[in-house]
């Protein structure tokens, strides 16, 4: 049983001119459908070694399965949290929460902008919520699965590879990182809050 890349909840022009078609083109039908596609392939070779009973190359096995299998699930949630009608302040549960453990949404902004903008290449910045802890966290990922802090839940995620932003902003990430709020989906961050908590 194959994973297989999901259809975008919306046309590849509905985040113009925040993310442009082009980009969101290549983004989806190359980028993630390349990271399920290694997923898929990883867990193979993972039965074969488990049918054979060579487990030599396991060590690169388990690095891909951590890349692929990360760059999966990050890609699939950023659609989600993208959106035609997005933008603004956050709402509901989550806007509570993010006042209660950043202050404001003013500071949540300029940390998660913050720490987005100073990812070193290529990686991700998110939102999570960590249910042990009781408490929303931002942390950074590089490429699509180091750093992160165990146990927490991505409810909101910013990749910011150069294949997410360079065609429309070439080197300048921050303009993209700034223009990701305008199309920020809170009716999904929210079902995701909701979940993470249950
Ligand atoms: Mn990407």
């Amino acid at each position: 049983m194959a994973y297989t890349l999901p259809d975008l909840p919306y046309a590849y022009d509905a985040l113009e001119p925040h993310i442009d078609e082009q980009t969101m083109r290549l983004h989806h039908d190359i980028h993630h459908k390349g990271y399920v596609t290694g997923l898929n392939t990883t867990l193979e070779k993972m039965a074969k070694a488990r049918e054979s009973g060579d487990f030599a190359g396991m060590d690169a096995l388990s690095k891909d399965l951590a890349f692929h299998g990360s760059g999966h699930a990050l890609h699939t949630i950023f659609w989600e949290n993208m959106g035609p009608n997005g933008g603004g302040p956050a709402t509901g549960d989550i806007a509570a929460q993010i006042d209660k453990d950043f202050g404001s949404f003013d500071a949540f902004k300029a940390h998660f902008t913050a720490a987005s903008n100073q990812v070193k290449g290529s990686g991700w910045g998110i939102l999570g919520w960590h249910k042990e802890f009781g408490k929303l966290m931002i942390i950074q990922a590089q490429l699509h699965n180091d750093m992160t802090v165990h146990g927490i839940t991505p409810l909101l995620v910013l990749d910011v590879w150069e294949h997410a932003y360079y065609l429309k902003y070439q080197n300048k990430r921050p303009a993209y990182t700034d223009a990701f709020f305008n199309v920020i989906n809170w009716d999904d961050v929210n079902a995701r809050f909701k979940a993470a908590q249950a």
